[in-house]
């Protein structure tokens, strides 16, 4: 302890250049964060040197989002000084909380996609995976988000301010980033064509890094972070030429490429600059993992078995194209051999079927930004073409005439002629990778049957599952302390980094003693998350009620508008004075809209609506209460979690890929109402159906619904308070004055097809609310269903996921030394 004290005080000293005698808490934060650091970077270098020596075969994780969170508790538990940091810091006067608090979430990306990136590297370091995150570094991460009367507001997360002691910033290694300009086709003096790229534009990309240690192991990967750096030079060139300001202007503009992370969910941008980004990651991405490699390599075809590339979604797709183009170009391969290098590098994530998130890029915009990469495209469409003619003639399937098989290569075609010519990005993804998965049991089965359909037949080995988990250190040690302790006095800290230890609970479950400790510390959960609620909406929660949290991104097919509903029906029932038996909850909602998707801001209007009119409503507000949380991250998840005791997962089943806040919240016990959808179905599979409060239609289901003709409008007429609590919503019952306001939610349902099966689910998700109100007045059935939750959720973890990828996709293995936890 007193070395860690010594270095703290020598950094606010010598790093931060203040007095240690003043007492900044954002001093003393820094510095400890600098201590902790500098005991990471000797990790990190020996965890290095042993790739080297023992030739391991390397794993790039390539996204355009991560979401870290806060690191400082994660780190301090995973060092395993968290203890020894908390008496340190409390002898210099501060409560190692309250410094936490300090640090600002990285938040560089949207929701579960970014989460889900976090917690594989966290599990890659856990499991001594010699592996690589590689990402963009947004000045800008997801906006903060305000509620101002009942709206979303999005302010600008400057969240680099303040600086980031975890960082290490390389300005020495920079990375040329090549855009526009014109290719060169010209024949070498062997008769080969060859081409060469000029490009107009060149900006740097700067590596920035973020250690991320594995748990109790000494081993430490990196998440490499790029940040877009111009290359004019400020030099008195500028002032003899007379345009100084020219080229400072023309810095700027070159240093936008990393600025901000684009906020979209599941909606596609199509904007120019997103492009750019794209490339700009992508390819010093390549150049940095290839640098590595020629370390020890001088034959390009030994690259699969040293590398393996993951493509998280498609937006570092355009890799393939930039692999190949560095292939042929620059080392002179000939196509075929290039291909197969490519090929059996790269492997693929997919994480939705919505078929608005599926990335297109115009071929007018790629053949202007990036014209070498254009044509390569069209060359590995053409040869990808003339395969599934050479395939489909070869097979004796007297249907496969001409006719169809036109049909077939324009479904097939990396090339969409409508409604503009354009590149899909996942075609491209599925025919340059080896493997092609989807995030859970049902997801992966939806590709194969519907979205991915004619890949399937053509590579019937390519189309695999792994079901998403998450990561028990962040998720269930770090964020639940009384939850953890618990636990551990009696199974021993074991299930931290093995999960599956869980199991040994459930004999517990039938202990009275046992299960009165669970509520002990579910309720110390709930105080906190009062006194925060207080502390920031100056609001008293009463502990006593069922705390019912639905916490995810905003959209449509998740769904919050069936929740709003059940609230408003339970309000009216309350109202009406026609629910003596109910059982006291308040509901909690959170998330972000996308800034331009217009129904899912007016989603969060409806329910701070409702929310207002509940809690002012003096004749319901003790049994009922509604708290919108603004702005809904990594850092508010993990406070809010552990104190839920019914989760939320109510997307219309076949929508949600996985989830992956339906695993934290059962791995913390919380019991889940949910859909037959995502991975909450393998929960359900798990946990026994039984121990969970499954409602609504089926997949299948719904496609036949929606074959027969689904018509909301029966549902309407045929159901008294459906019908209600949707003429409140429409009327100015939620918002005096303002009539209409939340009209376009409601015809949407009404009149404009109900796209998500709202009013199809909408009696049955109340009869299950009813059967949860009724199960919480038993509290001890409560209690034992919620052990035996947690304690089958040993599947659901991260590094089960990971080390699937390690054996199945990426053939890697551990390291040698570390798979017992035992560090080097
Ligand atoms: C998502 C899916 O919607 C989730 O169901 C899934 O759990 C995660 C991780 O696989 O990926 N795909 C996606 O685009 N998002 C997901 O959460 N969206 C965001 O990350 C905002």
């Amino acid at each position: 302890m007193e070395g860690l004290k010594k270095d703290v005080i020598r950094h606010v000293v010598s790093s931060l250049g203040s007095d240690y005698a003043s007492k900044s808490a954002y001093n003393y934060y820094n510095a400890l964060a600098l201590a902790v650091r500098d005991r990471l970077i000797d990790n990190w270098i020996k965890t290095q040197r042993s790739y080297y020596d023992e030739k391991a075969k390397r794993v790039y994780y390539l996204s355009l989002e991560y979401l870290p969170g806060k690191s400082l508790m994660n780190n301090l538990h995973c060092l395993g000084i968290y203890e020894t940091a908390r008496k340190a810091m409390s002898d210099l006067g501060f409560s190692l909380e309250d410094l936490a608090e300090q640090e600002w979430d990285a938040g560089l990306g949207n929701g579960g996609l970014g989460r889900l990136a976090s917690c594989f590297l966290d599990s890659m370091a856990t499991l001594g995976i010699p592996g690589y995150g590689y990402g963009i570094r947004y000045d800008y991460g997801i906006f903060h988000q305000v509620i101002e009367d009942g709206k979303q507001v999005e302010q600008a997360d400057n969240w680099m301010r303040v600086g980031n002691p975890w960082a290490y910033e390389r300005g020495q290694h920079l990375f040329p980033v090549r855009f526009f300009g014109e290719v060169k086709n010209w024949t070498d003096e062997y008769g080969r064509l060859r081409h060469t790229w000029t490009a107009g534009d060149t900006v740097l990309a700067m590596p920035c890094d973020m250690l991320v240690p594995g748990w109790d192991n000494h081993h430490v990967i990196n998440m490499r972070l790029w940040s877009a750096r111009s290359d004019v030079e400020f030099d008195l060139d500028f002032f003899n030429t007379g345009n100084y300001l020219g080229a400072v202007e023309e810095k700027i503009f070159d240093e936008k490429i990393s600025k901000v992370l684009y906020p979209s969910d599941q909606i596609e941008e199509g904007r120019e600059l997103r492009l750019k980004q794209q490339y700009f990651f992508v390819t010093a991405t390549i150049q940095d993992i290839l640098r590595r490699f020629r370390k020890k390599h001088q034959d390009m075809t030994e690259l699969p078995q040293s590398v393996a590339i993951q493509l998280n979604d498609t937006h570092p797709a355009i890799a393939i194209a930039e692999l190949m183009r560095i292939l042929l170009d620059e080392d002179l391969l000939d196509w075929e051999v290039a291909w197969d290098i490519c090929v059996s590098t790269f492997a693929y994530t997919n994480h939705t079927i919505l078929p608005e998130a599926l990335e297109t890029w115009p071929v007018s915009l790629l053949e202007r930004m990036l014209p070498r990469h254009m044509q390569i495209i069209y060359e590995i469409n053409a040869r990808f073409l003339r395969e599934v003619e050479r395939v489909a003639r070869s097979e004796d399937c007297g249907q496969l005439c001409h006719r169809d098989l036109d049909h077939l290569k324009q479904r097939v075609s990396l090339i969409q002629e409508r409604p503009i010519k354009s590149v899909r990005m996942a075609h491209l993804a599925i025919i340059g990778s080896h493997s092609v998965n989807g995030v859970a049991a049902l997801h992966t089965e939806l590709l194969k049957a519907r979205v991915f359909d004619d890949f399937q037949r053509l590579y019937p080995q390519k189309i695999n599952n792994k079901t998403n988990g998450v990561t028990p250190r962040r998720w269930l040690w770090s964020a639940n302390q009384p939850l953890s302790r618990l636990i551990a006095s009696h199974i021993g800290t074991g299930f931290v980094r093995n999960l599956d230890e869980l199991t040994q609970l459930e004999p517990l479950a039938a202990d009275p003693a046992f299960r009165e400790a669970w509520r002990a510390a579910k309720l110390e959960n709930k105080q906190r998350l009062q006194a925060y609620i207080k502390r920031k909406l100056m609001r008293e929660l009463h502990t006593e009620h069922l705390f019912d949290v639905h916490i995810k991104r905003i959209h449509e097919y998740k769904r919050q508008v069936l929740n709003l509903l059940h609230v408003v029906t339970a309000y009216n029932r309350l109202r009406h004075g026609q629910a003596a038996d109910f059982t006291p909850r308040t509901v909690f909602f959170g998330g972000k809209a996308a800034p331009s998707y217009f129904m899912a801001k007016r989603i969060i209007h409806a329910i701070n609506a409702v929310a207002a009119t509940v809690n002012a409503d003096s004749r319901v507000n003790d049994k009922l209460q509604v708290v919108y949380l603004p702005n809904y991250c990594v850092s508010q998840a993990e406070r809010v979690i552990p104190a839920t005791e019914l989760s939320e997962q109510i997307s219309t089943a076949g929508m949600e890929a996985s989830g992956t806040g339906n695993m934290k919240f059962a791995l913390n016990g919380a019991l889940t109402i949910g859909t037959w959808d995502g991975a909450t179905i393998e929960m359900a599979q798990a946990i026994g159906p039984e121990l969970l409060f499954i409602f609504g239609m089926r997949e299948d289901e719904l496609v036949s619904l929606r074959q027969h003709g689904y018509n909301p409008m029966l549902y309407y007429h045929g159901d008294e308070e459906l019908r209600e609590a949707l003429d409140m919503l429409r009327s100015d019952a939620f918002s005096p004055g303002q009539h209409g306001l939340f009209a376009p939610l409601v015809d949407n349902l009404l009149h404009g097809g109900d796209r998500f099966f709202v009013l199809a689910d909408y009696r049955q998700y109340l009869g299950a609310q009813q059967d949860v109100g009724r199960l919480y007045l038993d509290q001890e059935e409560w209690t034992r269903r919620s052990i035996l939750n947690a304690a089958r959720m040993g599947f659901f973890s991260s590094d089960r996921a990971i080390s699937q990828y390690a054996r199945e996709i990426w053939d890697v293995a551990p390291m040698a030394g570390l798979q017992n936890g035992k560090g080097a």
